[in-house]
């Protein structure tokens, strides 16, 4: 053999020993970007503190994750992350289902106006066919997710009135996400929906340029303390908000088996913490209510004749998205609700 050849041997020797080295022995990049529309307070941004942390310790640095919250990432619109998350200028999300459903239509299941009566009803959800389906979606689109998690049932709450019936929506001025379901069910109440980021809409309560807005008690509406601007919450439980946590797939891809089943292990495991936090001082307790109350709102609870009043206006809504999610996913999951009934 010449000399020539010898060296290319040498040189395909040494590169084929080093493509079969298991990924951990090489380097991942120092930094792994997740993105978060809300602050580090309150259970959402607390579990993703809890994740980056973790995943540190449990993989000895290798997989260092930082978190941009307040929707640094994302800097434009927050119904951008999922596709950052696809492209990978995102590793990491830990994001609401509202963010991500102009990308992946179906996750407006959980957006159908008055849908879900109780926790039990989101679990079984989640936890079966329709919950597995969105999940292979949302893999389909680029996406890896790992875990379900909870922002909260949505209530309004709004700076000039209380909410008791459809007609007192009449023309207010409600922040909501840039998702197109919110502004079809403000309308149909009467009201008028406006679509900004979580971000400037808190300037636009103080400013008083918008009159309310709707979000869940104990992960938006305390940490936020939105008290501060709105005077008025109406509970009526009307739309659910899953987040779930997820890594893009090129992230996923860069990871060794055993670094992925890690990621896996620890996202199940907080996110189910999580859950907890999230439905703390709700289920079995009042003291998130309380809380609200002791900080100078006016809370309204409604029952069920006033709550059939709010179904009523919204039904064409419903109808309407019913063919955007898919009959067959809305049919599967309004079968698995009414057997938790
Ligand atoms: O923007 C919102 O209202 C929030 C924080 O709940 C979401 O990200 C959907």
């Amino acid at each position: 053999m010449k000399r020539h050849s010898w060296l290319v041997l040498i040189v395909l020797a040494v590169w084929s020993l080093w493509a079969a080295m298991p990924a951990a022995a090489q380097q991942y990049k120092p930094e792994f970007k997740s993105s978060l529309v809300v602050g580090p307070a309150g259970p959402w941004g607390e579990a993703a503190i809890k994740f980056a942390d973790l995943l540190k310790e449990r993989t000895q640095g290798r997989i260092n994750v930082k978190n941009y919250f307040a929707g640094q990432l994302f800097a434009g619109k927050q119904t951008n992350e999922f596709t950052l998350l696809a492209q990978g200028v995102a590793d990491f999300a830990l994001g609401s289902t509202i963010n991500w459903s102009p990308q992946v239509k179906e996750l407006n299941l959980f957006a159908m106006p008055f849908m879900y009566p109780s926790y039990k009803a989101l679990d079984a959800v989640e936890n079966g066919e329709p919950g597995q389906k969105l999940f292979k979606l949302i893999e389909a689109k680029g996406v890896i997710p790992l875990a379900w998690g909870e922002n909260g049932f949505r209530q309004v709450t709004n700076s000039k009135r209380p909410i008791k019936g459809p007609g007192d929506l009449d023309g207010l001025k409600i922040r909501v996400v840039g998702s197109p379901i919110f502004i079809d069910t403000f309308t149909a109440l009467g009201a008028n929906p406006i679509n900004m980021n979580w971000g400037d809409a808190q300037t636009a309560f103080q400013q008083g340029t918008v009159d309310g807005q709707e979000n869940p008690v104990v992960s938006v509406i305390t940490p936020f303390k939105l008290w501060t601007t709105q005077k008025h919450i109406t509970l009526w439980y009307y739309a659910i908000d899953p987040v779930i946590l997820a890594v893009s797939k090129i992230t996923w891809d860069s990871l060794t088996p055993a670094d992925r089943e890690i990621v896996r292990k620890t996202a199940e495991e907080v996110m189910a913490w999580q859950k907890k936090g999230a439905r703390a001082g709700l289920e079995g307790s009042n003291e998130a209510i309380d809380n609200l109350k002791k900080n100078g709102m006016e809370v309204v609870t409604l029952s069920a004749k006033d709550l059939e009043a709010f179904r009523a206006k919204t039904r064409p809504v419903y109808d309407k998205w019913v063919a955007e999610v898919g009959p067959d996913m809305v049919k599967a999951a309004e079968k698995i609700i009414a057997a938790t009934k």
